[in-house]
């Protein structure tokens, strides 16, 4: 079948108000760069005339100034899920312009098959090539893009020149049964494959294939200062040390690691201790470490959903795809992020909290309770099912005028019962098997830092008896705080016992 080329701002025009538009990728790597401006800009001329134009946006997971930036500025975006990291979406987030659902990202796939989010009427998607038989080969990103072409009344396709056509094979497309015929995914360690190179599409729904040829990679990551480089060289001294212990077989486990800077200085530690063997990833996003450790040999295989890599990082995956491509494989997140699979291949996790408490509970996306920063993202899908769960987290913030660990996490994305080791630059605590009242106290010696830790131990002689102690009154006292005086080390708990 012929294939139609047609202009970006072509494209844009099949996207109508109201619509639900499913896009490809994960993270910025895999989302289509062109079309989503013109929607924006389509957006912009709709509401100057003093129509309405919003659309529903659905992706792997967030994308970048091209699509939730350039849409959000433009107050297109009447919903969004599953995650979102752009400054202008989370603004219209937390003003409520945007209904975004924080949803796990594992689920989104068989939600949308699910109909629980109504119908998906455009997928755009990003592609390297495209056959001529309808088999599209992805680029540095999958997401949900299987599950978006199956299910949208119309296709567009962004063809990009920067991102070769060689790239075939290095996907592995499975998409579960629906239940009640849900069958076991086959997959029992991180280089197995379960599916096919490509999505297959019915081409009768392309309505058009735009060329484009623009920068597939992202902008790189801090390098690890004092602080992530004492919490990477932490977590990987206290994983070399259960290694030794017996709890961690000597041949290693698959790794998880988070999203952004300090995970990615983690995995470089984790590197650099050659007491720990080669091991292999199983994670949702590859972030530069994991391709410097390869080529050091040090990273033996990584399974994940995207390449979140710097612009110069992937330039050299794809110079060298033929050292790269037989170590390296892009899945739907629903199976990158899988819970089952997680269980199964006994994955040690390793996620960063934006705020944990005494007890090790993690808030891991929302502002002092109530400003949504970026989303839970796949850190539930991994954390819950793990077999060693750990969280990270620099013990302060905004130069020490925020305390990250609290007396109570003013959201909860994952619960005590889930977190099983929390280590800052600081220190480890190991809380496996301990009493809320043995945790806060492992967690206040070894992690709270200096500045705070008297205010945590005043918390606990406040707190009162009980198999978790609080003192509801003054839980939020550093909250408050910072709210009131944008300086948690003024907290005063007397305040609140009056
Ligand atoms: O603010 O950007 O203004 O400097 O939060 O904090 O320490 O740079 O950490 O980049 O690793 O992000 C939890 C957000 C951490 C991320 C979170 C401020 C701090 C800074 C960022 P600035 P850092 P990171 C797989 C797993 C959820 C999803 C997930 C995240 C900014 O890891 O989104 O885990 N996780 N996915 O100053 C107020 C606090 C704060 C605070 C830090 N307690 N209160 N602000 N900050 N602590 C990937 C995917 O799902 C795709």
């Amino acid at each position: 079948m012929a294939l139609k080329f047609i202009s970006a701002e072509e494209a844009a025009d099949f996207v109508r108000d109201g619509d639900q538009v499913g896009f490809s990728g994960f993270t910025a790597a895999g989302a289509p760069r062109v079309v989503p401006g013109f929607i924006a800009k389509k957006a912009e001329a709709e509401h100057a005339a003093g129509r309405p134009f919003q659309i529903g946006v659905f992706t792997g997971a967030s994308t970048g100034e091209f699509l939730d930036g350039v849409l959000a500025r433009a107050h297109a975006i009447k919903t969004r899920t599953p995650y979102q990291s752009t400054k202008d979406l989370r603004a219209c987030i937390n003003s409520n312009e945007t209904q975004y659902s924080d949803i796990h990202l594992s689920e989104l796939a068989q939600s949308l098959r699910s109909n629980f989010f109504g119908k998906i009427n455009v997928a755009i998607i990003e592609a390297a090539d495209v056959t001529d038989n309808g088999e599209v080969i992805l680029t540095a990103g999958v997401g949900i893009s299987p599950t978006i072409c199956r299910l949208a009344d119309k296709i567009i396709i962004e063809l990009n020149k920067q991102h070769p056509k060689e790239l075939r094979g290095i996907h592995d497309i499975y998409e579960p049964m629906d239940v009640p015929f849900r069958k076991e995914i086959p997959i029992y360690t991180p280089t197995d494959r379960a599916g096919v190179p490509y999505v297959k599409v019915d081409l009768n729904k392309v309505v058009g294939i735009v060329e484009t040829d623009v920068k597939a990679g992202g902008g790189g990551f801090t390098p690890a200062d004092e602080v992530t480089s004492q919490i990477g060289s932490n977590v990987a001294a206290f994983l070399e040390s259960e290694m030794k212990a017996g709890r961690i077989p000597s041949s290693f486990l698959p790794i998880q690691s988070g999203v952004g800077n300090v995970a990615n200085a983690v995995l470089g530690f984790m590197g650099e201790n050659k007491n720990i063997p080669a091991f292999n990833i199983y994670t949702e996003v590859i972030q530069d470490a994991v391709i410097a450790l390869m080529k050091q040999d040090r990273v033996k295989f990584a399974s994940g959903c995207s390449l979140t890599l710097s612009e110069s990082v992937l330039q050299e995956v794809y110079a060298d795809l033929n050292y790269f491509k037989p170590r390296l494989v892009l899945r739907p997140q629903e199976i990158s992020n899988n819970p089952g699979l997680v269980r199964r291949m006994g994955l040690i996790t390793i996620n960063t909290a934006l705020e944990a408490d005494i007890y090790g509970n993690i808030n891991s996306t929302h502002v002092c309770g109530t400003k949504m920063m970026n989303g839970i993202g796949g850190s539930g899908d991994f954390t819950r099912n793990a077999y060693l769960p750990i969280f990270t987290t620099p013990s302060i913030a905004k130069g020490g005028k925020i305390s990250s660990i609290v007396p109570m996490v003013s959201h909860a994305d994952h619960s005590e019962h889930s977190v099983k080791v929390l280590i800052t630059e600081l220190g480890v605590a190991d809380l496996r098997g301990k009493s809320p009242v043995q945790r806060a106290k492992l967690i206040i010696d070894n992690c709270v830092h200096p500045e705070y830790k008297e205010m945590m131990y005043e918390y606990m002689r406040i707190a009162g008896k009980g198999h978790t102690p609080h003192n509801l009154r003054a839980c939020f006292a550093l909250h408050n705080e910072l709210n009131e005086s944008g300086d948690m080390r003024n907290a005063d708990f007397s305040k609140y016992l009056k």
